[in-house]
This record gives C-alpha cells, structure tokens and sequence, in this order.
C-alpha cells in the first residue's frame, strides 16, 4: 500500500512526466500516448511509469521504445521542475486496459478511504435544493448549536442571496452568538426562536439531529427538508441531500447553491463564506487545507473578503475568562501511553474559578495539538454535573470513529461526543479506547 506522501509524489510525477513528453520530448515515433499513472518504489529511487498508447502493435512498440529512450532527458527535466531530494529512474511500462482499470479502481479506493475525494456527483442535488429556494416557499435555516464560522457563515451567507431574491430567511441556532463572530454581517437574522410558520427547512453544517440542539424537533413542522453538510458521520436521510465529507468547509458547499439561485457574491456574502472556510481549516493549517481550499479563499478574497480584518475579528477577541480557562487546562495537561496520548479536563470548579463558560473553551484543544511527539489530544470539559463533553483530536486515528463509540461523531482528525459519569471512571474509558485504537493502528 503506498503512503500518503508516495501518493502525493506518483500524482506529481504523473503530472509533470505528462506534461514533459507533450511539451519537451520531440520524438516522432512518439505517438499517442497517456501517461495513466507513477508507482514510486518505497525507496523512492526508482519509479513506474505506466503508459497507454493508442493504435496499432507497431506504434505501441515505437512509442515505448522512444519514451525508454527519452527517459533519462525526462528525468533531468523532473529534476529541473520538482524539488524531490532524488529524482528516480524512470522504467515505461505498457498500461494494458486490464491493468489500467484495476489501477485506477485501486486508487479510487484509496482516494475515498484516505484522501476522501467525492465518490458522487453533486450536481443534481445541488440543481434539486435550488430550484427548492426558488419556489419561495416560507424557509428557515438551522444551523448546530455552539455555533462556529462555518455554521454561521454557512447561514448567513444563504441567507443573505436569498434576500437577494426579496426572501427573508431567518438563520435558527439554539445558542447566541458567540462575541469573535459579531463581525459578520447580517447577524440580526440570527434567531434562537423557531419561526411560527415554515414550510421548508435547509440545515447547514450538522452531522445529525441532535447537533441541532434544542431547535431540533422543530425540523418535524417541516415539509420538506434540505441538508447540506460535510461531516463524515453524516448518515442523511433527509428530502434532499447535499453531504460532501471532501469540503473542507460547508460554506463551500453552500456556494454552488447561492450561484445556482443565480444570487451574486456580494462583499458580505464573501466575508460568511471565507469566515467559514476559513475557521474550518484553523486558518488554513489543518488537514483539510486542500488546493480547493486555498482556491476558494483566493477567490472570496477577489470577491470582497478581507483576510486580515477577519482573522483579527476572530482570534484577537480573547476574554480574560477565557484566556484563565486555558491556564486551567494547561496546568492539568497530562500524558499517557508514552507520551502519545495529551489529555487535559476542565471541571465545573475550573470554570468558576476562571468565571467562564463553555463558550471560552474554543481553541484549546488546539493547544494541546502544539505538545512535541502527541498523537492524539483529548479535552474533557464538564457540562454539567457527571456529564463531559469530550474533544478529541489527532492525525493519526480516525478519531470519529472513537467518537462513535460513545454516540458521538465528526471528522476523521476532529471528533467528540459527550459521556456521563464521574471523571476519572469517563477518562478511563475513554483513554483506553484511544490507545487500543492507537495499538490496531
Ligand atoms: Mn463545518
């Protein structure tokens, strides 16, 4: 199985070699050929270079024979365009159709399982929701409770192209606005009341139901029910269904919907937008920084949004209860299974003492991601009596599906769920799933 960064590199060879023998290489017993895919070997000295080549037996033989030739002025080329500390040795070897299907069925696998590339094509559920928008049918959007940027930019942002389209859409949250997020525009539509009459409901950026809070049952008074969203655990199920876990962020799923309305991106719909992709990919350092990410912002950026002013909304907001919150969970910060496992707690007396509320415990859990050898971070924060809410982070695990053991859900490198019990006998537990799925790692 080849590794991510094999991965990375037979898709940049694959590219470039491409690239090179339409461009460079002027043999003309070259014929037409596809450089359909690179298999580095695992010392990364020598490199696979399958070819398919259109036409008869002897122009297949030609054209192997001369790129065999070419090779060595391929690879002095490579040298001069990618920075690799060794470029390998090129060996073409003929893709027969068979092989090629199986390849290319082998990387789709792998695509789905570690890069989580879209198995679908998106483009009739995203017609199916925006013809729904456009019947202007009374509408509400939902968004998950603790709202963060891309739960509010989502919304905000859809709902000001609807209003675009002379249509008032209230955006529902269970909890107010947390203060970072009172930049945004158009936060008066925000509302933690259902409205009394609506006929369709669009809910953005939650995994199921339940992260809908208290709002939750109001989705019953709905007749029809749109939901677009991009955690992994997400099962659908509802009338229509828009779940990518490829997006980095929902907002970008919710852009293809405001364009499809025909609703420009205006400089406030811009700045909901990139606030979303934007505190979705820890300003752009997560895992989910992908090139689509940093193509999105570039062009939001083009579109109005203003990059610094945005970060310096968000990040330059501490509150002094919150910054005491984050000295609480340091000075608890302990480590187990050789330093592999960061765990840190927040007890309802931690939040007193630094007069806090759940509110102010964004962002640590990015801390302890900071401790040197950590591969998997877990927070637990009281909720109340015996119940915590429990973070967990890594880069390693899939740490959604240790979630899920518990009832809760997210994405591969950032889950949670919420546990009742006393804490050390939570912690336990849960630390012992963690390093049982470090060990089958
Ligand atoms: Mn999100």
């Amino acid at each position: 199985m080849p590794t991510r960064r094999q991965l990375r590199v037979n898709n940049l060879l694959q590219e470039e070699i491409s690239q090179i023998i339409r461009t460079e290489i002027h043999d003309p017993d070259i014929g037409f050929v596809t450089i359909t895919g690179v298999q580095i070997a695992g010392d990364l000295r020598e490199a696979h270079v399958y070819a398919s080549v259109l036409g008869d037996e002897k122009e297949v033989h030609d054209t192997m024979a001369a790129l065999a030739r070419a090779s060595s002025a391929i690879r002095s080329e490579l040298g001069n365009r990618i920075r690799l500390k060794y470029i390998p040795e090129l060996a073409f070897e003929l893709d027969e159709t068979a092989r090629h299907a199986e390849r290319i069925e082998t990387l789709i696998s792998k695509f789905e399982s570690e890069l989580q590339q879209p198995d679908h094509d998106f483009a009739p559920a995203v017609a199916q929701i925006a013809q729904l928008l456009t019947e202007q049918r009374p509408t509400a959007i939902f968004i998950h409770c603790h709202p963060d940027g891309d739960a509010l930019g989502s919304g905000l942002a859809l709902s000001l192209a609807l209003q675009q389209r002379e249509q008032f859409v209230p955006v529902v949250c269970a909890d107010s606005l947390p203060t970072r997020y009172q930049f945004l525009p158009a936060t008066d539509r925000l509302t933690t009341e259902v409205p009394a009459d609506f006929e369709v409901a669009v809910v953005l950026d939650a995994a199921d139901r339940q992260q809908l809070g208290a709002v939750a049952e109001a989705l019953d008074q709905a007749q029809t029910v749109a939901w677009i969203d991009h955690h992994r655990t997400n099962q659908g199920g509802a009338d229509l269904d828009y779940i990518d876990p490829s997006a980095p962020a929902t907002a970008l799923l919710v852009r293809p919907i405001i364009e499809a309305i025909g609703a420009a991106i205006t400089t406030d719909v811009a700045t909901c937008l990139y606030t979303g992709l934007a505190t979705d990919t820890g300003f752009f350092t997560f895992e989910n920084t992908t090139a689509q990410a940093l193509e999105a912002s570039a062009q939001l950026i083009r579109e109005g949004a203003d990059p610094h002013g945005i970060a310096q909304a968000i990040n330059k907001q501490h509150k002094l209860p919150a910054l005491r919150l984050q000295g609480q969970a340091l000075i608890s910060l302990d480590s187990t299974a050789d330093g592999r496992i960061v765990y840190a707690q927040l007890t309802p007396e931690d939040f007193s003492a630094a007069q806090a509320e759940s509110e102010d415990t964004e962002g640590i859990i990015d801390l302890l991601k900071t401790v040197g050898g950590s591969e998997v971070q877990v927070l637990f924060k009281a909720t109340g009596h015996n119940c915590w809410r429990i973070s967990l982070r890594s880069s390693l695990i899939d740490v959604a599906a240790v979630a899920q053991k518990f009832g809760g859900g997210g994405h591969i490198a950032a889950a949670g769920c919420t546990i009742t019990g006393s804490l050390p006998e939570v912690r336990a537990r849960m630390l012992k799933t963690v390093a049982s799925a470090l060990d089958e790692r």
